[in-house]
């Protein structure tokens, strides 16, 4: 691998010791931080008998006691700050759609820490210095934009800085520029790829897309690469932990995240209790962020699924944490018929069916309580309702009704993509 590929050299190819040591010594500063400044912190960890003269570091990491989304919306707006408002540059926040949102304040050093972070994922996918990068997540509110834009600025990128929408223009603008890395909410990538083929246009620069913020199925993955001729990268981050890109991505061998294991520990806890599961055994992700000052958090329970792949050294040379691609979030699980699943895999089983577009809808029907499922799916002529089912029975066990669209027969949305619906009962 050549050196440019990596943005922070020694960082990111510690040594397995180093690394732990470099835990080590971090976690045991950022409890002693949290309790001395945060009033919610310390009565937590009082309650939790964890005090910080006392806590020996990686060995105590399960007595902390965890957080979720809950107590960001507690002490909603910044009651969980650990630094005076005066040193806060900037916040972002969830979008709230499930609650009252979540934000979260950033210091100076946490946007630096962001960056850094992001600035790695954009090396990681083979960007160079003076690489044009095409941002297309909104900015605002929403981490995806500014974060991708404060790691492209570290990173030393020609910045497009396009934000959301508009996708004829920003074909053009990508013509136009020669952009050779798109970056988009994965659901964007079908939209764009759908737009380039009205519009007859090609992007023979563009050669690596970041994509990220939802699921990404590998038959989504593949369907992109291959669709754009790119090499397609999953990008993972969140509010909480600070934004996209804090959490890491996956190298050009595609063999997992790697998570930025100098700033963040990952434990994958099973759901609904304590337990730490074995490397490889799939459950929730939960995460301690290390170098974080407004607001860092402590096995944070993300709710999203994944498991251990690898803690070697990655072919890449990288010798962080791998994690399996996000699998779903632990709410997102569907009980029908008593078969329990998840939207990612009817999205995997439908798109393996030649001629089945990326477009799909799952319908919870609730007939006098009684749970029922229909797929509507977009697909070329030729695809007929009998394969569809027949292929999602495989997943299933059993075969959903649904309807069929023709392409662009569905509605394209903006930002992240609703696939669940539930219908009220009849
Ligand atoms: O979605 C951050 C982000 C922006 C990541 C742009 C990548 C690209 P939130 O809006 O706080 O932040 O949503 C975080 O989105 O807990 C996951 O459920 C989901 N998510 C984020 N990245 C991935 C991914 C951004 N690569 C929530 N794969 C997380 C699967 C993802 N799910």
């Amino acid at each position: 691998m050549e050196v440019t590929m990596f943005y922070q050299l020694e960082e990111e190819t510690l040594s397995r010791s180093a690394i732990t040591a470099l835990q080590e010594e971090r976690l045991k500063k950022v409890v002693r931080h949290i309790y001395e400044h945060n009033d919610v912190f310390r009565k937590r960890l009082d309650e939790a008998e964890v005090y910080p003269d006392t806590f020996r570091g990686l060995e105590d990491l399960s007595r902390l006691p965890t957080m979720s989304k809950k107590e960001f919306r507690d002490y909603f707006p910044l009651g969980m700050c650990c630094v005076p408002k005066n040193e806060i540059r900037e916040i972002h926040r969830s979008s709230g759609t499930s609650g009252t949102p979540v934000v979260m304040p950033y210091t100076a050093g946490d946007l630096r820490q962001w960056a850094d972070c992001m600035a790695r994922c954009y090396h990681m996918a083979g960007a160079v210095p003076g690489d044009v990068t095409q941002i297309t997540p909104s900015f605002g509110l929403f981490n995806g934009g500014f974060g991708m834009y404060h790691g492209a600025r570290a990173a030393e990128l020609f910045i497009v800085p396009a934000g959301a929408g508009n996708t004829e223009q920003q074909i053009r603008m990508a013509k136009t520029f020669g952009t050779r890395i798109f970056t988009a909410v994965v659901s964007y990538a079908p939209r764009v790829i759908e737009v380039m083929r009205e519009m007859g246009e090609t992007l023979p620069e563009l050669k690596i897309g970041i994509f990220g913020a939802e699921m990404f199925s590998e038959s989504m993955k593949k369907s992109i690469s291959e669709s754009l001729e790119i090499d397609a990268f999953d990008i993972y981050g969140m509010t909480e932990t600070g934004g996209v890109g804090t959490l890491g991505q996956d190298c050009p061998y595609h063999c997992g995240l790697h998570v930025w294991e100098d700033h963040y520990i990952v434990e994958i806890l099973e759901p609904g209790t304590n337990q730490v599961l074995p490397d490889g055994e799939r459950g929730e992700v939960v995460v301690t962020s290390l170098t974080r000052e407004a607001l860092p958090v402590i096995r944070f329970r993300t709710g999203d699924l994944s498991r251990v792949l690898s803690r070697e050294k990655c072919p890449c040379g990288r010798t962080h944490i791998r994690i399996e691609p996000i699998t779903g979030r632990i709410d997102d699980m569907l009980i029908v018929k008593g078969v329990n699943f998840f939207p990612s895999q009817v999205e995997q089983a439908l798109l393996e069916i030649p001629g089945v577009y990326p477009y799909y809808q799952i319908i919870i029907e609730n007939h006098h309580g009684i749970k029922d499922v229909r797929v509507n799916v977009e697909a070329e002529e030729g695809v007929t309702s009998y394969t569809i089912e027949k292929k999602l029975k495989e997943v299933l066990g059993f075969s959903p009704k649904g309807d069929l669209f023709k392409p662009g027969e569905l509605p394209r949305q903006a930002g992240k993509a609703k696939r669940v619906f539930f219908e009220e009962e009849e």
